[in-house]
């Protein structure tokens, strides 16, 4: 397999680090689609524990290249002190091993102060739950034409009248929500003085991978968050300001859909969503606060209690649709181990009728209940487990049921953090 591109088939955290890095073992290339740093992986590698978030996860493995692709919003701030982070923990980092895309937008600290003074006069039922990190702002101004972009950095005209033209939109907003106007010189001399930093890893990322990949190298494509939270097919407006699925990873860094030879989409055994919005399965009882406690449901980002629920067959079947999954990767099941029945949904009753699908209009979703089918659990441990047969039956069973219901294969199993405790499904 050739090129490989991973995405959440769910609400994001699904385990996309570990599998990322399994994988990128076997790749050349490493590369950022979309997104930006209000992504959360975490790595853990012989007991060390890394935390990234704009930076792809191949970093951390030396020898490969890593990327940022046009399709990320990027805060340049962030990313120098998550470099200079992970340096620390005897990463090394430098022009040879990443490299960014000069055609990226820039996430600004006005878009943070956007973000997050629109959350705050957000009221029950407007309010996202967003990161705060400025990802919408930041996608909307690339959207409006009024970016800085990587390349802009390198000459001080085009960077003025870059800052000049988003100025012109943001200090009218800032004003009706009460935020003082930027402090443009401020701003500038910060956006020169940080420029330096990046400017060493800026390239023509598209020109490069599709050199390497006609030279026959591998490309293992990082998605983050999962197609639930998708601009244009997750559960709108409460949503990231991306394209999360898979067909992003050609826009988001310049080679056509033709390059792609594999979609593993990673999905958890059960279902977790982190910020506001429709969740058919979610528990609000004891089972749902056990899902949360034995998987550590809290954001990596923010640190947020992430909501917690059932398997819910029919979102999973509908996101490995549009992200074209070839096959999944099933990741937490060990946080299962010792329920007496599980709950799998199977589609949802709305006016009566059974639906295999999640329609998009709200107040249809609103009255959405959700079809679950039972099945018995199991009482032994499966956390560490390295092949099937070190699964008990009902687990098998229940893995088995799954790849059923979402229509696609599982084509490997992760039973805990740890980068060797996973089972390739053959
Ligand atoms: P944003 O900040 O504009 O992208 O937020 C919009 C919605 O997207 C959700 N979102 C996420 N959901 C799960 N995981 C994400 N990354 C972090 C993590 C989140 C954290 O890995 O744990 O630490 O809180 C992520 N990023 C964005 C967000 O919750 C909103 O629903
Ligand atoms: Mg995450």
């Amino acid at each position: 397999m050739a090129n490989v591109v991973v995405v959440g088939a769910q609400w994001g955290d699904e385990g996309k680090g570990k599998i990322v890095d399994w994988l990128s073992e076997r790749a050349d290339i490493i590369a950022r689609f979309q997104g930006g740093h209000n992504a959360g992986h975490t790595l853990v590698i012989n007991n060390q524990v890394y935390k990234l978030n704009a930076l792809p996860s191949g970093v951390v493995r030396g020898g490969k290249l890593s990327v940022i692709g046009n399709g990320v919003v990027l805060d340049p701030w962030h990313l120098v002190n998550e470099i200079a982070k992970i340096r620390e923990q005897g990463v090394d980092i430098s022009p040879d091993t990443l490299m960014i895309a000069e055609n990226t937008p820039l996430i600004l600290p006005i878009h943070g102060e956007l973000d997050r003074a629109r959350e705050e006069a957000a009221s029950k039922g407007t309010k996202i739950g967003t990161t705060g990190r400025g990802i919408g702002p930041a996608y909307e101004d690339k959207v409006g034409r009024r970016s800085v972009r990587v390349a802009d950095l390198a000459d001080e005209a085009t960077l003025e009248a870059r800052v000049d033209r988003a100025l012109q939109h943001h200090d009218p907003l800032r004003k009706g929500l009460g935020i003082e106007p930027v402090d443009r010189e401020r701003l500038l001399n910060d956006l020169k003085v940080i420029a330096k930093e990046i400017l060493p890893y800026a390239g023509p990322v598209w020109k490069v991978l599709n050199e390497q990949r006609k030279a026959g190298k591998r490309i293992l494509f990082e998605g983050a968050q999962g197609a639930l939270l998708d601009i244009d097919f997750g559960t709108y407006p409460f949503v990231t300001s991306s394209n999360v699925i898979a067909g992003q990873a050609a826009t988001g860094v310049g080679i056509g859909p033709t390059s792609i030879d594999y979609v593993l989409g990673i999905v958890k055994a059960y279902t977790t969503r982190v910020g506001e919005g429709p969740f058919p399965t979610e528990l609000l009882d004891e089972d749902g606060n056990r899902l949360g406690t034995r998987g550590h449901e809290f954001g990596t980002v923010t640190g947020r209690k992430r909501r917690c629920g059932w398997f819910d067959a029919a979102l999973v079947r509908q996101t490995c649709a549009t992200s074209g999954v070839t096959g999944i990767a099933f990741t937490k099941l060990d946080v299962l181990d010792g329920f007496e029945t599980l709950k799998i949904c199977v589609g949802y009753e709305l006016d009566g009728e059974v639906l295999d699908y999640l329609p998009f209009a709200a107040e249809d979703q609103a009255r959405c209940t959700p079809v679950y089918e039972e099945m018995p659990g199991w009482s032994e441990s499966t956390e560490g487990a390295r092949s099937w047969n070190d699964l008990p039956a009902n687990a098998v069973k229940y893995v088995k049921r799954v790849e059923e219901l979402i229509d696609c294969p599982v084509a490997l199993l992760s039973t805990s953090p740890e980068r060797d405790d996973t089972i390739l499904v053959t």
